[in-house]
Protein backbone atom coordinates (compact mmCIF):
# COMPACT_ATOMS: atom_id res chain seq x y z
CA UNK A 1 0.00 0.00 0.00
CA UNK A 2 1.51 2.90 -0.52
CA UNK A 3 2.00 5.42 2.21
CA UNK A 4 0.14 9.00 1.11
CA UNK A 5 0.43 12.78 2.46
CA UNK A 6 -0.95 16.09 1.51
CA UNK A 7 0.82 19.30 1.43
CA UNK A 8 -1.94 21.94 1.31
CA UNK A 9 -2.28 25.34 0.83
CA UNK A 10 -3.23 28.65 -1.57
CA UNK A 11 -0.15 28.91 -3.49
CA UNK A 12 -0.55 32.11 -5.05
CA UNK A 13 2.18 31.52 -5.96
CA UNK A 14 4.11 28.62 -4.85
CA UNK A 15 7.91 30.05 -3.21
CA UNK A 16 11.18 28.12 -2.10
CA UNK A 17 9.48 27.84 1.13
CA UNK A 18 6.36 25.65 -0.08
CA UNK A 19 8.69 23.86 -2.21
CA UNK A 20 11.33 23.22 0.49
CA UNK A 21 8.57 21.78 2.36
CA UNK A 22 6.84 19.66 -0.66
CA UNK A 23 10.48 18.16 -1.11
CA UNK A 24 11.35 16.79 2.04
CA UNK A 25 7.33 15.34 2.20
CA UNK A 26 8.42 13.94 -0.98
CA UNK A 27 11.17 12.21 0.20
CA UNK A 28 8.79 10.91 3.50
CA UNK A 29 6.40 9.88 1.37
CA UNK A 30 5.31 7.35 -1.47
CA UNK A 31 2.84 10.27 -3.13
CA UNK A 32 2.64 13.68 -1.82
CA UNK A 33 -0.54 15.26 -3.13
CA UNK A 34 -0.13 18.86 -3.76
CA UNK A 35 -3.81 20.58 -2.87
CA UNK A 36 -4.58 24.00 -4.19
CA UNK A 37 -7.80 24.57 -1.95
CA UNK A 38 -10.12 27.01 -4.06
CA UNK A 39 -11.07 30.01 -1.39
CA UNK A 40 -13.92 31.81 -3.24
CA UNK A 41 -13.64 34.75 -0.64
CA UNK A 42 -9.77 35.39 -1.98
CA UNK A 43 -9.55 37.31 -5.09
CA UNK A 44 -6.02 35.72 -6.25
CA UNK A 45 -3.43 36.99 -8.39
CA UNK A 46 -3.23 33.75 -10.53
CA UNK A 47 -6.00 31.71 -11.20
CA UNK A 48 -6.40 28.17 -10.22
CA UNK A 49 -5.33 26.57 -13.15
CA UNK A 50 -2.19 29.11 -13.44
CA UNK A 51 -1.49 28.07 -9.99
CA UNK A 52 -2.07 24.53 -10.61
CA UNK A 53 0.74 24.72 -13.19
CA UNK A 54 3.42 26.71 -11.84
CA UNK A 55 3.20 23.65 -8.80
CA UNK A 56 3.75 21.00 -11.41
CA UNK A 57 6.96 22.23 -13.45
CA UNK A 58 8.27 23.21 -9.80
CA UNK A 59 7.92 19.88 -8.60
CA UNK A 60 8.29 17.69 -11.71
CA UNK A 61 11.67 16.60 -11.11
CA UNK A 62 10.68 14.83 -7.39
CA UNK A 63 8.27 12.38 -9.45
CA UNK A 64 6.09 11.68 -6.46
CA UNK A 65 3.62 14.51 -6.59
CA UNK A 66 0.18 15.14 -7.85
CA UNK A 67 -1.38 18.49 -8.30
CA UNK A 68 -4.89 19.27 -7.81
CA UNK A 69 -7.08 21.79 -6.69
CA UNK A 70 -10.06 21.20 -3.97
CA UNK A 71 -13.05 22.73 -3.20
CA UNK A 72 -14.21 21.89 -0.18
CA UNK A 73 -13.14 20.50 3.47
CA UNK A 74 -9.44 19.37 3.42
CA UNK A 75 -10.48 16.52 5.51
CA UNK A 76 -12.72 15.33 2.28
CA UNK A 77 -9.92 15.67 -0.02
CA UNK A 78 -7.76 13.39 2.29
CA UNK A 79 -10.62 10.87 2.75
CA UNK A 80 -11.32 10.90 -1.06
CA UNK A 81 -8.09 9.64 -1.86
CA UNK A 82 -7.12 7.66 1.27
CA UNK A 83 -4.52 10.08 2.99
CA UNK A 84 -3.80 9.85 6.52
CA UNK A 85 -1.52 12.69 6.95
CA UNK A 86 -1.39 16.58 6.41
CA UNK A 87 2.26 17.89 6.32
CA UNK A 88 3.00 21.74 7.27
CA UNK A 89 5.53 23.86 7.41
CA UNK A 90 5.92 25.92 10.63
CA UNK A 91 7.62 29.56 10.41
CA UNK A 92 7.53 30.44 13.43
CA UNK A 93 5.38 30.93 16.37
CA UNK A 94 3.03 33.32 14.55
CA UNK A 95 2.20 30.38 13.00
CA UNK A 96 1.60 27.88 15.80
CA UNK A 97 -1.92 29.08 17.49
CA UNK A 98 -3.71 28.88 14.00
CA UNK A 99 -2.18 25.30 12.97
CA UNK A 100 -2.89 23.83 16.08
CA UNK A 101 -6.26 24.56 15.57
CA UNK A 102 -6.60 23.72 12.48
CA UNK A 103 -4.49 20.31 13.63
CA UNK A 104 -6.82 19.23 16.09
CA UNK A 105 -10.04 20.55 14.23
CA UNK A 106 -9.08 18.10 11.54
CA UNK A 107 -8.30 15.31 13.81
CA UNK A 108 -11.13 15.73 15.59
CA UNK A 109 -13.31 15.79 11.93
CA UNK A 110 -11.72 12.56 10.66
CA UNK A 111 -8.85 11.11 12.71
CA UNK A 112 -6.10 12.76 9.72
CA UNK A 113 -3.23 13.40 11.20
CA UNK A 114 -0.94 16.28 11.11
CA UNK A 115 2.35 16.54 10.64
CA UNK A 116 4.70 19.56 11.33
CA UNK A 117 8.13 20.12 9.53
CA UNK A 118 10.49 23.02 10.92
CA UNK A 119 10.98 25.49 7.75
CA UNK A 120 14.74 26.25 6.62
CA UNK A 121 16.08 29.36 7.95
CA UNK A 122 15.99 30.51 4.78
CA UNK A 123 12.81 30.77 4.17
CA UNK A 124 11.23 31.15 7.49
CA UNK A 125 10.46 35.13 6.53
CA UNK A 126 8.56 34.08 3.38
CA UNK A 127 5.11 34.47 2.20
CA UNK A 128 3.40 34.61 -0.93
CA UNK A 129 1.41 37.57 0.31
CA UNK A 130 4.25 39.24 1.25
CA UNK A 131 6.34 38.32 -2.25
CA UNK A 132 3.75 39.88 -3.70
CA UNK A 133 3.94 42.96 -1.97
CA UNK A 134 7.56 43.43 -2.23
CA UNK A 135 7.60 42.34 -6.09
CA UNK A 136 4.46 45.23 -6.62
CA UNK A 137 6.81 47.80 -6.01
CA UNK A 138 9.65 46.69 -7.58
CA UNK A 139 11.58 45.07 -4.63
CA UNK A 140 14.04 41.95 -5.87
CA UNK A 141 12.18 38.21 -4.97
CA UNK A 142 14.04 36.33 -7.91
CA UNK A 143 15.80 34.19 -5.00
CA UNK A 144 12.41 33.76 -3.10
CA UNK A 145 10.68 32.13 -6.07
CA UNK A 146 11.39 29.18 -8.57
CA UNK A 147 12.86 30.81 -12.42
CA UNK A 148 9.80 30.04 -13.81
CA UNK A 149 7.53 31.20 -11.26
CA UNK A 150 9.27 34.98 -10.98
CA UNK A 151 8.88 34.71 -14.56
CA UNK A 152 5.24 34.30 -14.54
CA UNK A 153 4.94 36.73 -11.48
CA UNK A 154 6.98 39.67 -13.18
CA UNK A 155 4.84 38.86 -16.48
CA UNK A 156 1.72 39.64 -14.44
CA UNK A 157 2.59 42.59 -12.38
CA UNK A 158 3.33 43.93 -15.75
CA UNK A 159 -0.25 43.67 -17.03
CA UNK A 160 -1.85 45.04 -14.13
N1 LIG B 1 8.32 27.84 4.77
C1 LIG B 1 7.73 26.67 5.07
N2 LIG B 1 6.44 26.37 4.86
C2 LIG B 1 5.71 27.32 4.33
C3 LIG B 1 6.23 28.58 3.97
C4 LIG B 1 7.60 28.82 4.23
N3 LIG B 1 8.19 30.00 3.95
N4 LIG B 1 5.23 29.31 3.46
C5 LIG B 1 4.15 28.53 3.50
N5 LIG B 1 4.43 27.33 4.01
C6 LIG B 1 3.56 26.15 4.21
C7 LIG B 1 2.75 26.22 5.47
O1 LIG B 1 2.62 24.91 5.96
C8 LIG B 1 1.41 26.68 4.98
O2 LIG B 1 0.38 26.18 5.78
C9 LIG B 1 1.35 26.03 3.59
O3 LIG B 1 2.69 26.08 3.13
C10 LIG B 1 0.45 26.78 2.62
O4 LIG B 1 0.73 28.16 2.64
P1 LIG B 1 -0.24 29.17 1.84
O5 LIG B 1 0.03 30.53 2.36
O6 LIG B 1 -0.12 28.91 0.39
O7 LIG B 1 -1.67 28.67 2.21
P2 LIG B 1 -2.72 29.05 3.35
O8 LIG B 1 -2.06 29.35 4.65
O9 LIG B 1 -3.63 30.05 2.77
O10 LIG B 1 -3.47 27.62 3.47
C11 LIG B 1 -4.48 27.38 4.37
C12 LIG B 1 -5.26 26.11 3.97
C13 LIG B 1 -5.75 26.21 2.54
C14 LIG B 1 -4.36 24.91 4.10
C15 LIG B 1 -6.45 26.00 4.95
O11 LIG B 1 -7.18 27.20 4.94
C16 LIG B 1 -7.37 24.84 4.59
O12 LIG B 1 -7.08 23.70 4.89
N6 LIG B 1 -8.49 25.15 3.90
C17 LIG B 1 -9.41 24.18 3.38
C18 LIG B 1 -10.79 24.29 4.04
C19 LIG B 1 -10.80 23.56 5.35
O13 LIG B 1 -10.60 22.36 5.44
N7 LIG B 1 -11.02 24.34 6.42
C20 LIG B 1 -11.05 23.84 7.76
C21 LIG B 1 -9.67 23.82 8.38
S1 LIG B 1 -9.71 23.18 10.03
Amino acid sequence: KLRRAVCPGSFDPITNGHLDIIGRASRLYDVVHVAVMINQSKQGLFTVEERIELIREATADYGNVEVESFHGLLVDFCKQRDIPAIVKGLRAVSDFDYELQMAQMNMGLSGVETLFVPTNPTYSFLSSSLVKEVATWGGDVAHLLPPHVHAALTARLADR
